[in-house]
């Protein structure tokens, strides 16, 4: 089974999917095992391993570890091109579709395409959308482009059908790491219910009633880094996954 496929049938089965985001710049080698092993334990459905900048150098030897403890799915979830490796089970293969800037477009894709065909890892195309909250993120600052505004519900919709009728396989909705304001339900609920393509929302979600109320209002998959950096105890890991397994998805994708 891809990766792809074990997404999917997490949504299936559980009703909605609890990704947890590790930093390789956050967290201490010597922590991870604990940190991954805490979190497969407490219910967690996969991992994705990614930042905007990384300081560190150890990308391969921080995913070998994460591999090593844990079954489930490990993804990159790439910051730059420097953010490709053979070990993780698939790569969120980006394209930066809110913004107009060329390199995140189609460059940096063009780029790292046959490097990641020779290393065979899976590559999950993935519509990345950056929400704006007013506040300048590390995302948006290091990509160069413009975030849609957060209350801007139709806007982020048509990106996301642009998305679909392209091929895309999987949309990202990212307000940024540690952002003032979550994403919308709004806007994730005016995307789920005319766009069929599994949704990831991210950015600034930090209780688990919060990641309740994304599910619920579409989303297929929900995310958190910073909470879970800054309390990574198997209760915090608990709460939020089964805040997001006993939600009542209203909205799911036709
Ligand atoms: C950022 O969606 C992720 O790309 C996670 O954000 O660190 O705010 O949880 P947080």
């Amino acid at each position: 089974m891809t990766t792809y496929e074990r997404l999917l049938k997490i949504r299936a089965e559980r009703g909605g999917g609890y990704l947890v985001l590790l930093d390789p710049d956050k967290t201490d080698a010597e922590q991870l095992p604990r940190f991954v092993q805490t979190a497969t334990e407490a219910g967690v459905d996969g991992f994705l391993v990614g930042g905007s900048l990384l300081f560190n150098n150890e990308f391969d030897q921080h995913l070998r570890i994460i591999k090593q403890s844990t079954n489930l799915p490990v993804m990159i979830f790439p910051g730059s091109l420097l953010q490709v490796s053979p070990v993780a089970d698939a790569i969120l293969f980006l394209i930066l579709i809110s913004g107009r800037n060329p390199e995140h477009l189609i460059g940096n894709q063009v780029l790292a395409a046959p490097i990641i065909k020779r290393m065979g890892i899976e590559a999950i195309s993935t519509g990345y959308m950056l929400i704006g909250t007013g506040k300048v993120t590390s995302a948006e600052f290091m990509s160069n482009t413009k975030p849609i505004p957060n209350n801007k519900p139709d806007i982020a919709l048509a990106h996301a059908l642009a998305a679909e009728m392209i091929g895309l396989r999987l949309l990202y909705l990212d307000a940024g790491s540690g952002a003032d304001e979550s994403v919308p339900e709004q806007m994730i609920e005016t995307i789920a219910r005319s766009c069929s393509l599994p949704l990831i929302v991210g950015g600034g979600i930090r209780t688990p009633e919060e990641a309740r109320r994304k599910i619920e209002a579409g989303a297929s998959f929900m995310v958190t880094g910073t909470v879970t950096e800054q309390n990574n105890h198997h209760s915090t890991f608990k709460d939020f996954a089964n805040a997001v397994h006993s939600a009542l998805p209203l909205h799911r994708p036709r």
